[in-house]
């Protein structure tokens, strides 16, 4: 959700080459994508994704989403957990409905941000939150350290979130999943000028926008090959083209997270 308003920030300092960049993208302006919802792609469930879990305040109203990547650890962003303590948040696994009372709720007995973080466009948007209930969901695996060709432009990769269906839209009360291809980080440093970090983060969408993760979609898995290879992090708007969504490189953080799970 921060990652919003940072990207609102530095539309101001890029608004001006966002229409010329859209339309040097497309070509003819006609071409220009017709808006769809985000996380475009379609419902599903938390049955097909046991490891996604919502990230909620104590009242169970989801903010974040998060990946459960063993028994009681859950990888999300950084920057879902700034201003949050162990008594303000909750995580929830096995709803799919944002308005859903089943599943398992978990308190939180450690927040672990990584220390470099800043904000989420200077990168190290990593955190891992220790549960006080074991979660009976099968975790998800993640990237190691040397996997590092997982991110090769062009690769399909999976986003799952409850955040909003467009930008500045509302938050989908069921789990929703779409796929979009690894941009190049060459092309995502054009979009972004110094506000992409090569080496913390990785961008993902179609040149023509269109499917993106959005507010609220923040923390949640960006998976390649079933394997959480990112973390849903910031972008310029939501689906716009010219604007890829960008994650945090997980390859990057996995020494740092391995041994925050094994803590
Ligand atoms: C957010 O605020 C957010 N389009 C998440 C993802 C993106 C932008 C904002 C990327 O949670």
């Amino acid at each position: 959700m921060f990652g919003l308003n940072r990207a609102r920030k530095t539309a101001a300092v890029i608004a001006a080459g966002a229409a010329a960049a859209a339309t040097a993208l497309l070509g003819a302006p006609t071409a220009v994508a017709a808006p769809q919802p985000i996380v475009g792609g379609s419902t599903t469930t938390t049955t097909s994704y046991p490891f996604m879990m919502q990230i909620t305040d104590a009242s169970q109203n989801q903010f974040c989403g998060g990946t459960l990547v063993s028994s009681t650890k859950v990888v999300t962003a950084a920057h879902c957990m700034v201003g949050e303590t162990t008594s303000s948040v909750r995580v929830v696994g096995g709803r799919t409905y944002l308005n859903g009372t089943n599943g398992t709720v978990s308190r939180v007995s450690k927040i672990w941000i990584n220390p470099g973080y800043t904000d989420a466009t200077n990168g190290d948007d990593v955190a891992v939150l220790t549960l006080s209930t074991a979660m009976s969901y099968t975790p998800a695996s993640y990237v190691s350290s040397s996997q590092t060709s997982v991110y090769a432009a062009g690769t399909t990769a999976r986003i799952l979130g409850w955040g909003t269906t467009s930008e500045n839209g509302s938050s989908s009360n069921q789990l929703r999943t779409a796929t979009v291809p690894i941009v190049s980080d060459s092309s995502c440093a054009s979009s972004y000028g110094s506000d992409f970090v090569q080496s913390d983060m990785v961008c993902a969408g179609y040149t023509s926008g269109g499917v993106d993760t959005c507010q609220g979609d923040s923390g949640g898995p960006l998976l390649i090959g079933g394997v959480l290879a990112g973390i849903t992090s910031w972008g310029e708007g939501c689906a716009e083209a010219g604007y890829p969504g960008v994650y945090t490189r997980l390859t990057t953080f996995s020494s740092l997270v391995t041994a925050q799970v094994n803590s």
